[in-house]
C-alpha cells in the first residue's frame, strides 16, 4: 500500500476528479507538474482532456498505443489523447449522432499537433474496406498540405496555424471513415507581403525555392535561394534549424500528387506561388515628377501598367507598393482558397455518398497571441478565441449548472467569470468595436486609423475591458501610445495599434488593377461585383456559422497548456501554466465536475436502454418511467450518492457507474441473442 501511496504521489493522479484535496489552483497545477515530470503530459478532469506541451518527441503515439486504447473503456487506461478520440467514436457509433473534439490553447500550445494525432488515430484505428483507404490517405494527408500553406514561424510557434480550420471526419453505420470537409477561416494574408522581426512567411514559399527541383525552378524563374526574394526576408530569419525545408517540400509535393491534384494543377498551383515572389520583387522608383516607375530590372510592360497609373491618375512610389501588395495578398488568398475546395474534392465521400452518416468533426484554430505590437490580425484571432471560449462556458459550465437547476437537483452554485462581456464589446450590432469599424469603413476619404480609434474611445471609453491610452496611465500604469487600444481578454491584456485596421479590414484591390489582371481571361464575376463585406464582419458571420455547427454535436474537449515560452523540452513554468489553468476555468470546471454528475439520460431512453437488466422492467413497464428507473437502478445496486432523480432525467455521478451498466448491459445482450435488436437511446 505504501509503495501504491509514493507511486501516486510522484505521478499524480490521472483524473482531477478523483483529487482528494481541494480543488485549488495550486493543488490543481501541482498535480500536472508531477505528471509532466514524468513524461505523462495528459490528465482528465472527467472526460475533459487536459495536455500539456512537453516539446519533444514522446514514444506513446506508436500503432501499439493506438491498439492498446481501441475500444477500451475511457477510464481503464491511463490518459491520452486516442482515449478521447476512442471514447468520442464509440459514443458516435453507438448513439448515431454527431460529435466535435473541441482543440483550445494558447499559442504554442499544441492544438494542432492534437488534432493531427486524433486523425491519425482514426486513420489507422477504424475499420477499413479497401477503396475507402484512399479517403482515409487523403485525409491524413490533406495536413501538410495546408500547413505548408496555411502555417508558418511566429515569434511564439515554429508551425503556427495562420488559418483557422474545421474539419468534419464522416463515418459510415460501420464506423468506416469514408469522407472529410474542411471549413477554413480567415487566413492572416498579410503575412504575404510582411512578417515581423523573427518570423517567416508561409512555409511553402521557402519549401518551394530551397527544396524545389532544378527544372521546376528553372521553370518558374525562381533562384533556390530565399535570401533573393524581398517577401521572405521581412524577418530576416528565412532559414531556421527547426524546420528542413527540402525534406518538407518533398512531403508537400508527394502528398499534392497522392490527393487528386493532376501535373496541371500542380504547376499552376505553383506558377501562382511563383509569381506571387516576383511581384514581391518588383521595385518602383521616382520619376522626375513624382510618379512611380518600374526600376530598370523589371521589364514587364503589362506590370508598368498595372502598378503606375491608376486610370488617368500616376501612383506615387507608395501608392504602387502598396498595390503591389495588395495584388500579391489577394492572388494568395485565392490559392489558398482554391486549395481547400480541391482538398475537400478529393476527401468527397463518393462511394457511399446516399447511405446514412454521422461525423466528428476537429476544431484546431489560432491560439491566442500577444506580441510587442499587436495588431488587426490579433485582434480577429483573439476574437475567435473569445468566442470558442464563451461556447466552452456556455456548454459546460453555465448550462451545465442551468440544468441542474431546471431539473430540480439541489446545487451550490459554482461562480465562473462570463467572458460573454468581452465578446460583445466585439461584435455586438451597432455598438461593438466591429461594427465602428465597419461605420468608418464607409466613409472613405474622411475616415482614418485614428478617427476610429477616436470613435472607440467616445464609444467605448467606460468600457470595463476597454483601456483607452487616456486613462491607460491611471489605471494599469502601463503607457499606451496615442495610436493604441487596449483590450483585457479573458487570457490576458492586449495592446492593439490601429495602424492598418481600416486598410485591412476593407481588404481592397484597386478595381484598375483587377481589370488589368483580369485582361484576356475569362472575368472570375460576381464576387468582384457582388455585396461586399468588410473583413472583420465576414469573420464574425464565419464564427457565427461555426458555432451553429457546433452546438448541434456532442462536445469533447482538449484544453492544450504551454508549459514554457522558451519552446524548452521538459521545461515546465509555473506561473505561466498557473495563469491558462485560470483564464481557461479549468478549476471551476473541476469543481462543477465533481460536485456534479457525469452523465444524464432522459428517463425514456434510459429505461428503453437498460430495461432488459430487471425483470420487473423487461420486458414492458407499465408505470411511470421515472418510477421503472428507480426499480431499474435500485436492482443494478446503485448507491443513494451515486445518482439523482431530476424531473425529466435520471443524474449518474460517475462514468464508472454507466459502464458498468453498460457492460452488464452487453452481456444481457449476447444472452438474449439476436432474435431481440437491442435499441440504442440518445441522450
Ligand atoms: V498555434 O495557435 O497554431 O500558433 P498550436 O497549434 O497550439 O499553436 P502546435 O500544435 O503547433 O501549437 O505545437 C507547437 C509545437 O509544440 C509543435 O511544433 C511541437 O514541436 C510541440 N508539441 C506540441 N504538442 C506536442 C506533443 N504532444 N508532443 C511533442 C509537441 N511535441
Ligand atoms: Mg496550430
Amino acid at each position: 500500500m505504501e509503495g501504491a501511496l509514493t507511486a501516486r504521489d510522484r505521478v499524480g493522479i490521472q483524473d482531477f476528479v478523483l483529487l482528494d484535496t481541494h480543488t485549488s489552483e495550486n493543488a490543481f497545477l501541482d498535480n500536472l507538474k508531477k505528471r509532466f515530470n514524468e513524461d505523462l503530459i495528459y490528465t482528465y478532469i472527467g472526460t475533459l482532456l487536459v495536455s500539456v506541451n512537453p516539446y519533444k518527441q514522446l514514444d506513446i503515439y506508436s500503432k501499439k498505443q493506438m491498439d492498446i486504447y481501441m475500444g477500451v473503456n475511457f477510464f481503464e487506461l491511463p490518459p491520452h489523447i486516442y482515449a478521447l478520440a476512442d471514447n468520442a467514436y464509440h459514443t458516435m457509433l453507438a448513439e448515431a449522432n454527431n460529435h466535435f473534439i473541441l482543440i483550445s490553447g494558447e499559442s504554442g500550445a499544441g492544438k494542432t499537433e492534437a488534432s493531427k494525432k486524433i486523425l491519425q488515430y482514426y486513420a489507422v484505428s477504424c475499420p477499413s474496406v479497401s477503396p475507402m483507404d484512399r479517403v482515409r490517405d487523403r485525409m491524413l494527408l490533406s495536413n501538410p498540405v495546408l500547413e505548408a500553406f496555411g502555417n508558418a514561424k511566429t515569434l511564439k510557434n515554429d508551425n503556427s496555424s495562420r488559418f483557422g480550420k474545421y474539419m468534419d471526419i464522416q463515418f459510415d453505420i460501420q464506423g468506416e471513415a469514408v469522407g472529410g470537409h474542411i471549413l477554413s477561416y480567415l487566413l492572416e494574408k498579410s503575412r504575404v507581403v510582411h512578417q515581423n522581426q523573427g518570423e517567416r512567411n508561409f512555409h511553402i514559399f521557402y519549401q518551394l525555392v530551397e527544396g524545389g527541383e532544378e527544372d521546376l525552378l528553372r521553370q518558374l524563374g525562381l533562384e533556390s535561394n530565399s535570401q533573393h526574394y524581398s517577401y521572405l526576408v521581412k524577418g530576416q530569419c528565412a532559414n531556421m534549424t527547426s524546420v528542413n525545408d527540402q525534406n518538407d517540400w518533398r512531403t508537400v509535393r508527394n502528398a499534392l500528387s497522392s490527393i487528386e491534384f493532376d501535373n496541371g494543377d500542380i504547376q499552376d498551383l505553383f506558377g501562382v506561388i511563383a509569381s506571387v515572389l516576383h511581384l514581391g520583387n518588383v521595385q518602383f522608383e521616382s520619376d522626375n515628377k513624382g510618379n512611380a516607375k518600374l526600376n530598370n530590372t523589371c521589364s514587364y510592360v503589362l506590370l508598368s501598367n498595372i502598378f503606375t497609373i491608376q486610370v488617368l491618375s500616376p501612383f506615387t512610389v507608395d501608392y504602387a507598393t502598396y498595390a503591389r501588395d495588395a495584388l500579391a495578398k489577394a492572388i494568395y488568398g485565392r490559392a489558398f482558397t482554391w486549395l481547400v475546395n480541391k482538398i475537400n474534392e478529393s476527401m468527397e465521400n463518393k462511394v457511399s455518398r446516399h447511405s446514412k452518416k454521422t461525423v466528428i468533426g476537429l476544431l484546431d484554430i489560432y491560439g491566442f497571441e500577444v506580441f510587442y505590437v499587436n495588431s488587426f490580425e490579433q485582434f480577429c484571432i483573439n476574437y475567435c478565441n473569445e468566442k470558442l471560449q464563451q461556447l466552452f462556458i456556455q456548454l459546460t459550465l453555465k448550462s451545465e449548472q442551468e440544468e441542474y437547476e431546471a431539473e430540480g437537483i439541489g446545487w451550490e452554485p459554482v461562480q465562473f467569470f462570463n467572458n460573454k462581456i468581452i465578446c460583445d464589446l466585439v461584435e455586438e450590432k451597432h455598438r461593438g468595436i466591429i461594427s465602428l469599424l465597419d461605420e468608418e469603413c464607409l466613409r472613405p476619404g474622411e475616415a482614418t486609423d485614428l478617427t476610429f480609434l477616436e470613435r472607440l474611445e467616445e464609444k467605448m471609453g467606460s468600457h470595463p475591458h476597454f483601456v483607452t491610452h487616456k486613462l491607460a496611465d491611471k489605471t494599469t500604469r502601463k503607457t499606451l501610445e496615442r495610436g493604441d487600444f487596449r483590450l483585457l481578454h479573458y487570457a490576458g491584456e492586449v495592446t492593439y495599434c490601429v495602424v492598418g485596421f481600416l486598410d485591412k479590414n476593407n481588404d481592397l484591390l484597386y478595381r484598375n488593377i483587377k481589370d488589368v489582371s483580369s485582361r484576356g481571361r475569362k472575368q472570375g464575376g460576381r464576387e468582384e461585383e457582388g455585396l461586399f463585406q468588410p473583413v472583420a464582419s465576414q469573420f464574425k458571420s464565419s464564427l457565427v456559422g461555426l458555432t451553429d455547427i457546433l452546438m448541434s454535436k456532442e462536445p469533447w474537449y482538449v484544453r492544450c497548456l504551454k508549459s514554457n515560452e522558451s519552446k524548452q523540452p521538459g521545461r515546465f513554468d509555473d506561473s505561466l501554466v498557473l495563469h491558462q489553468v485560470k483564464y481557461l476555468g479549468l478549476t471551476e470546471h473541476l469543481r462543477v465536475r465533481r460536485a456534479g454528475f457525469a452523465y444524464r439520460r432522459r428517463y425514456e431512453v434510459f429505461l428503453q436502454r437498460y430495461k432488459p437488466l430487471c425483470p420487473a422492467t423487461w420486458p414492458h413497464w407499465k408505470g411511470l418511467p421515472a418510477d421503472g428507473v428507480e426499480v431499474l437502478v435500485r436492482h443494478l445496486g446503485y448507491q443513494p450518492d451515486e445518482y439523482k432523480m431530476g424531473r425529466t432525467k435520471i443524474f449518474i455521478r460517475h462514468p464508472r457507474t454507466l459502464f458498468a451498466t453498460e457492460d452488464a448491459f452487453e452481456i444481457c445482450k449476447n444472452d438474449l441473442g439476436k432474435d431481440r435488436p437491442a435499441e440504442r437511446g440518445t441522450v
